[in-house]
């Protein structure tokens, strides 16, 4: 499974991706934003799949694999192509994690403005809202031009009526993955890998001791519909750096309680 991390320049991408996938990239608050993806696979040690392999002793055990792709910042910059390299890497992507900062951070402040993940979050809503729709009414003028050519198969009547329903879903401010849509719709439209329909996580990326600061705006998210949680990126970054009986040491040194939503 391929997840893409996106966010605004800055909210802490690839901090979680190194916290992640186990990774140094660099995180120079300076540094210009990369001009490709960082990519790295996570095994997911599922205990079930551990606890089945011990009991059937299978001569390979496989576990799910998750890649990571840690883009640069998307819907970041006026007028970015949506048919550019970005865009069509996060496309492949089946999920999205979307990264907010939620820091705080003076220089940042200066540089992209003050950290409000709310206002952050609705201007990725509607740009991946407003880059579906273009997407959707170029493919929709293509089959009515179609239509008057005379080809018009129950395929593409299926497909021109989600079409429709989904151009009035997104114009009406709502995501694609808030409505229903009837399997062969789905799958009629399942080409265009919209950004707005594939399921997406918001993290709160804050400072290790930040996080009780978070509830309000954490509340407000869940109450939009989205799944979130806070991460501390940075902690958790340092953390992943350690070997493991490092790590546990140092958790246990801090007293450290894992709030929910850190692993
Ligand atoms: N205080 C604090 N700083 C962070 C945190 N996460 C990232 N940063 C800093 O924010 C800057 C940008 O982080 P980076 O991961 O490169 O952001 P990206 O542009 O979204 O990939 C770096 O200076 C990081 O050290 C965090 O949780 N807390
Ligand atoms: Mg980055």
């Amino acid at each position: 499974m391929k997840i893409a991390l996106i966010g605004p320049p800055k909210s802490g991408k690839t901090t979680v991706f190194n916290a992640l996938t186990a990774s140094e990239h660099t995180t120079d608050k300076y540094a210009p934003p990369a001009e490709e993806a960082n990519i790295g696979i996570v095994q997911v040690l599922d205990e079930r799949i551990t606890k089945l392999s011990e009991l059937y002793k299978p001569k390979k055990t496989i576990y799910a694999n998750i890649e990571f792709h840690d883009f640069p910042g998307i819907f970041a910059r006026e007028g970015e192509n949506p048919e550019s390299a970005i865009y069509s890497g996060i496309k492949v992507c089946e999920a999205f994690v979307l990264i907010l900062r939620a820091f705080e951070d003076s220089e940042l402040d200066q540089l992209y403005g003050e950290a409000d993940p709310m206002k952050v979050l609705g201007h990725f809503e509607d740009e991946m809202i407003l880059t579906d729709m273009v997407i959707a009414e170029k493919r929709l003028e293509k089959i009515e031009l179609g239509y008057k050519r005379g080809v018009k198969t129950p395929a593409i009547q299926i497909e021109e009526k989600a079409l429709r329903r989904i151009i009035e879903q997104l114009q009406a401010g709502q995501s694609i993955r808030e409505m229903e849509l009837a399997p062969e719709e789905e799958k009629a439209v399942r080409g265009f890998q919209f950004f707005s329909a594939k399921p997406i996580l918001i993290l709160l990326n804050t400072s290790e001791d930040g996080y009780k600061e978070q509830e309000a705006a954490l509340a407000a998210i869940h109450q939009r519909g989205f799944m979130a949680e806070v991460i501390a990126g940075k902690f958790e970054q340092e953390l992943s750096a350690l070997g493991p009986e490092e790590a546990e040491m140092f958790m246990t040194d801090m007293a450290w309680i894992a709030p929910s939503g850190i692993a």
